[in-house]
């Protein structure tokens, strides 16, 4: 009677431990794994692995917290007075920065209080059809207003000169604009490598339109010397025009489909570059530089811009807080940027590299924006969304200032020297009727 009372008691406590565990593993995994019900489109995309030999770049594992770096810096009067080969008296006390500055001064303006917010837009679309998540993409792009004048100068102090392009990032990575590069030494090191450099460029609907224009000052200015092969992906070949090409230099036209939504048109570029490194580009190329059409080169563009992964700093936001970048802000898309995050607000029209870069780069975005399509989401700046996200967890090695990515209908701040390819007029609700 007495010996199987504490055996029962044993049994039960058994009993209530294990019932415990259970019930702690159920909860601890909650929710439950769930699969998106839907079938991808493009399955091959994942299975693509391009047959180049070198090692995996090391990515960091967690993002950091850091200050944006700012590319338009004020420069303090002392500085400029160091001379060209070092130190100035008292710098060695001075904590080292990460930041260079250029060494020359041409403007007294502060760029960011020239009328920047408020030139241009681009254009509103109209009802689309689309789920509502979808629905106010493509709205209007105002630029972020800017402070006064004296709200960006330190004010107090007459010792401070205004801006100067940052010429390195917090990385360490280069941020190209004139004046920071030797252009003789450049040729001297990239001409006898014999390099081919690719561009791919889209031209669909009445975007043909853009292509001569496109082609002509390309044969002027980009990368004038070296071998050069235009991809023009469109849906009408016929269109394109026959443009004398220079000396080892060639065009390939890729017929597209034409997409009837803009959405589509504005979210395949990644997949069909991809693909088309993929099949014939890894092959042709060393370099592959993506570009809108409706684009003009101004001055020349050289080997200066090549580099691992190569983004542009967009014209709209190189004054602009990381807080102003119009990032994607809903976390429910894959481009999702925090308040926090954030160094430069790239363009989606130039982006480049080496080509297994570039294919590497575009696979992810475009498995990026087919999670979010399966999520019935699209990011707010379709493919531009996508790419900033990108750049901010897998930094680009090298950097074009906004020389190499200006608009027309913006004047050119003092801290610019030279335009070197900027978006033409355009009209946009024609274009896309
Ligand atoms: C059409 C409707 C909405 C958005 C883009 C298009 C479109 C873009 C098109 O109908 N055809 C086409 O070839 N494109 C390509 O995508 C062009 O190369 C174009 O330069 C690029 C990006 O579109 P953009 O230039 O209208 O976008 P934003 O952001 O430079 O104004
Ligand atoms: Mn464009």
């Amino acid at each position: 009677m007495l010996r199987w009372r504490p055996a029962l008691g044993l049994g039960l406590c058994l009993l209530a431990g294990t019932s415990l565990w259970a019930l702690w593993a159920y909860v601890r995994n909650w929710p439950p794994v769930s699969y998106v019900p839907y079938y991808l489109p493009c399955p091959e995309i994942f299975n693509l692995k391009l047959q180049h030999k070198g090692e995996e770049p090391l990515q960091p594992v967690a993002q950091p917290l850091y200050p944006q770096p700012k590319l338009l810096e004020q420069r303090r009067l002392e500085e400029q007075m160091i001379p060209a080969h070092g130190v100035s008296p008292g710098s060695s006390r001075r904590a080292p920065c990460w930041c260079q500055l250029r060494s020359s001064l041409s403007c007294c303006e502060v760029a960011g209080a020239t009328p920047l917010s408020t030139w241009g837009t681009r254009d509103p679309e109209a009802g689309t059809g689309l789920p509502p998540v979808t629905q106010h993409k493509r709205r209007v792009r105002t630029w972020p207003r800017l402070p006064p004048r004296e709200a960006l100068s330190t004010g107090t102090s007459p010792a401070t000169r205004p801006t100067e392009l940052l010429t390195l990032t917090p990385w360490l990575a280069p941020i190209i604009s004139e004046g920071t590069f030797n252009p003789e030494l450049l040729q001297l090191i990239y001409q006898p490598l014999n390099l081919t450099i690719g561009v791919t460029v889209f031209a669909v609907g009445k975007y043909t339109l853009f292509v001569q224009h496109f082609l002509d000052s390309a044969e002027e200015f980009f990368m004038r010397g070296y071998r050069v092969h235009y991809y023009i992906f469109t849906h009408d070949p016929a269109a394109i025009p026959r443009v004398p090409l220079g000396a080892g230099r060639l065009l390939s036209i890729i017929p597209v489909r034409r997409h009837s939504h803009w959405e589509e048109i504005s979210t395949r570029r990644m997949e069909t570059i991809s693909l088309h490194i993929a099949k014939r580009a890894h092959r042709e190329v060393d370099y592959l530089f993506c570009l809108d059409v409706d684009m003009v080169f101004r001055n020349l563009w050289g080997p200066e811009t090549l580099g691992e992964l190569v983004a542009a700093i967009h014209p709209g936001y190189f004054t602009a807080s990381r807080q102003q970048f119009p990032y994607e802000r809903r976390r429910a898309s894959t481009a999702f940027v925090a308040d926090s995050e954030g160094d430069f607000y790239y363009g989606g029209a130039v982006f480049g590299g080496r080509v297994a870069s570039v294919y590497e780069f575009t696979r992810v975005c475009h498995m990026a924006i087919l999670t979010d399509k399966a999520n019935g989401i699209m990011a707010i700046w379709q493919e531009e969304s996508h790419l900033n996200r990108h750049f901010i967890s897998h930094k680009p090695s090298k950097v074009l200032s906004p020389e190499y990515l200006w608009d027309d209908r913006k004047p050119q701040p003092p801290s610019l020297k030279l335009i070197r390819f900027s978006t033409v007029n355009k009209d946009t609700s024609w274009l896309r009727s």
